[in-house]
C-alpha cells in the first residue's frame, strides 16, 4: 500500500513536470540539434540499449528516443496515466500499453534516420498529437 502511494506520488510529480513545461526536452534543449548529434537514450546493458519510456497525455519521454544504428534495443514502456500504445511501423512495433504495466519491446535499429512514434490507443481529445521521434544515428 505504501509502495502504491509512493509510486503514485512519483508519477504525479512527473506528470506535474510535464505540465510545467515539457520535461525533459526543455531542460536539456536538445530539440534543435541535428539528429546525428542527439545524446543516446538509456544505457547499454549486455550489449542491448535499454531505455525506460513513459507514455502520458499527450506525449512520450524521452523525446526524442535516440539509439545507434545496428544496436539491439529494449524499450521498457509504461503508460503513466491512462492506457496508451506505441506504434513505429518502420520497426514493426505496435504494442498496447495498459496503465501502470511495464511492457518490454525489443527491436534492432536496422535503419538510420528519424521515425515518428505514435500512440496507437485512443487516450483523449489530443491523442493524435501524442508523438515522439525515434532517432537512429
Ligand atoms: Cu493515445
Amino acid at each position: 500500500m505504501i509502495n502504491r502511494v509512493r509510486s503514485l506520488a512519483i508519477h504525479s510529480s512527473i506528470i506535474f513536470l510535464f505540465i510545467l513545461g515539457g520535461f525533459p526536452s526543455s531542460i536539456y534543449s536538445v530539440e534543435n540539434r541535428p539528429y546525428t548529434e542527439q545524446v543516446l537514450s538509456g544505457e547499454l546493458k549486455n550489449g542491448i540499449r535499454e531505455i525506460e519510456v513513459g507514455a502520458y497525455k499527450y506525449g512520450f519521454y524521452p523525446n526524442p528516443i535516440v539509439v545507434k544504428y545496428g544496436e539491439k534495443v529494449k524499450l521498457l514502456m509504461t503508460a503513466m496515466d491512462v492506457p496508451h500504445g506505441i506504434h513505429v511501423p518502420e520497426f514493426k512495433v505496435n504494442q498496447p500499453l495498459p496503465k501502470g504495466v511495464t511492457k518490454t519491446i525489443d527491436f534492432t535499429a536496422s535503419q538510420k534516420g528519424q521515425f515518428m512514434v505514435h500512440c496507437s490507443v485512443y487516450c483523449g481529445p489530443n491523442h493524435g498529437k501524442q508523438k515522439t521521434r525515434l532517432i537512429v544515428r
